[in-house]
């Protein structure tokens, strides 16, 4: 098992603030511009980045981070002084060097952060990255772009500031503009904690590998036949009963509204929106087994350990049933800061056609009865999505024409779209018939298959204009540590943060395996335990 990077607490990086001596980080011996210390190789390229960015253009020299750098804040701005001590927190183990964040204008130089752009075309989470001998400037509209381009920043320093030991540098940032903005708004990674239960340190593990790629939506899937995961006070036996196992019989378990609410601090921290899913009508054992009430013939099931799908429903006709929708969506609503709620909807063969379109109906309305926009996977399609509701697409390349059609049309006709093709970028399938874990259900899918499609045009007949992005959901009856989710989503995670983020111009296999290849040793430093692709040209060790 290996060592993982964790970021120490901001609040503790933050008492650091005060300790800044003032000097003109230009002038400090060592910084770009001295004599050359070591091999030219150690600045990386400026584009050398995962997702692509929208515009490079290398200029000048490179900037050196020095034991005088300090992190430069807008006085009034908590954001970017929070996500000054997030960087500050990232690069002072490995650097050794004190970096202050200040909002002391009198210097100059050093690493500034700049809330505030009137640049329109940054949109909600663009940012400008400058960088030259005397500092690096990262400008953004918003705190997301800011942070965003703290990400660009920490990718275009050598891979050993990954690690939480000091490293010997030098620590060069090259010379140049990098002006970056999303393709799409959404830019998910679901992970299945039913199957599998993941705990607080894990979920927030995966949230900080997440965010190195710009990743901005976290979609949990907290309810399935095998473990329901999220306290519910009006439902407690959901919770304390249903979460009692997983996949296998192991003891599962669930989150308290105070440990998802760390959960969601943490996420909000690095940019994420968090999406919850309660899976309905079908995948619902969980429940059926914590209340007899909830099943047609009142005898409840036992729980659920294997991996079977499409044999529990709830019992649509019975009113008992659409009062559990209530308590469990009003209590889900008022712990969500986001705008989303996903309610499922996926494999209800248990369920006949008019039940399932009764219930989506009824389902979709309290949602809405709680603020909250719907989310389903995209058999939701086949009833009457609500007015603003997304569909989640998780079908393959050659699912029937008739299908995607019925997806199609639903986009002509308003339903956003996420694009989740299960033989693209299901991070659960194997990258081949030797991969240990996973599943092959939707076939094999190496690195390339995942990167090189273009969701833009992927599925016919969609206006692209309803495409609100992508989102790799990792499933986890396979999956049941830390080591496992990083083994089956690195390296193909990148790939799809870049399908969400980089312009469709920038796509190009050849040209993305070598910035994935450089991505290697950070994966490394940062204990991330990857599938080393023959695809993909690693650096030698
Ligand atoms: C399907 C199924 C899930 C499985 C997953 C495994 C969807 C949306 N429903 O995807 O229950 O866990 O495949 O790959």
């Amino acid at each position: 098992m290996r060592q993982h990077r964790t970021f120490p607490r901001l609040l503790g990086s933050l008492l650091l603030v005060a300790a800044a001596g003032i000097s003109s980080v230009g002038a400090v011996p060592g910084g770009a511009g001295a004599a050359p210390d070591t091999a030219p190789a150690a600045v990386r390229p400026l584009g050398e980045v995962v997702p692509a960015p929208a515009s490079v253009k290398p200029s000048g020299a490179p900037y050196a981070l020095t034991p005088a750098t300090r992190i430069r804040v807008d006085d009034d701005s908590r954001e970017a002084r929070r996500i000054g001590a997030y960087l500050a927190a990232v690069l002072r183990p490995s650097t050794g060097y004190a970096l202050p964040v200040t909002d002391d204008d009198h210097g100059r130089g050093g690493i500034r952060l700049a809330l505030g752009s009137r640049d329109r075309s940054l949109g909600d989470e663009g940012y400008r990255l400058e960088s030259g001998i005397g500092g690096v400037t990262i400008t953004a509209r918003t705190p997301a772009g800011l942070f965003h381009g703290v990400q660009t920043l920490r990718q275009l320093l050598p891979a050993t500031v990954e690690k939480d030991t000091r490293q010997a540098g030098p620590w060069r940032v090259p010379g140049g503009t990098i002006t970056d903005s999303p393709r799409f708004g959404h830019r998910g990674a679901m992970l299945d904690v039913s199957r599998h239960f993941f705990t607080v340190d894990q979920v927030k593990l995966y949230i900080d590998q997440l965010a190195l790629y710009k990743i901005n939506k976290l979609h949990l899937h907290l309810s399935d036949d095998q473990g329901w995961r999220i306290a519910i006070d009006s439902w407690p036996r959901l919770a304390t009963y249903g979460g009692s196992t997983q996949v296998g019989g192991g003891p599962g378990g669930h989150y308290t509204k105070a440990q998802y609410k760390e959960i969601l601090a943490y996420a909000a921290s690095r940019h994420l929106e968090v999406i919850p899913e309660i899976d309905m009508p079908g995948h619902t054992n969980a429940a059926l087994a914590s209340y007899a009430e909830l099943n047609c013939d009142g005898i409840a099931p036992p729980l659920y350990t294997g991996t079977g799908v499409g044999f529990s429903s709830l019992c649509v006709p019975k009113a008992v049933t659409y009062d559990f929708v209530d308590d469990v969506v009003r209590e889900l609503a008022a712990l969500t800061p986001g705008r989303y709620l996903h309610i499922g909807g996926d494999e209800a063969h248990s369920t006949s056609h008019a039940d399932y379109v009764a219930f989506m109906d009824r389902a979709q309305a309290v949602v809405a009865k709680y603020g909250k926009t719907v989310v389903g996977w995209h058999q939701l399609t086949g009833t009457t999505p609500a007015k603003g509701a997304v569909a989640q697409y998780w079908g393959l390349d050659g699912t029937g024409a008739a299908e995607k059609e019925q997806v199609a049309a639903a986009a002509r006709n308003g339903t956003r779209l996420i694009l989740s093709p299960a033989d693209r970028i299901y991070l659960d399938m194997k990258y081949t018939k030797d991969t240990p874990l996973g599943l092959a259900w939707a076939g094999y899918v190496e690195v390339q298959r995942a990167y090189d499609w273009d969701p833009g045009a992927y599925l016919p007949g969609a206006p692209p204009s309803a495409i609100a992005g992508v989102e790799a959901p990792l499933w986890s009856e396979t999956v049941s540590t830390s080591d496992h989710i990083e083994y089956m989503a690195f390296p193909r995670l990148p790939g799809v943060a870049e399908l969400g983020w980089s312009p469709a111009s920038t796509h190009d296999w050849d040209a993305y395996k070598v910035r994935l290849a450089a991505q290697g040793p950070r994966f490394e430093a940062l204990g991330i335990d990857y599938y080393r692709s023959p695809q993909v040209p690693w650096p030698a060790e």
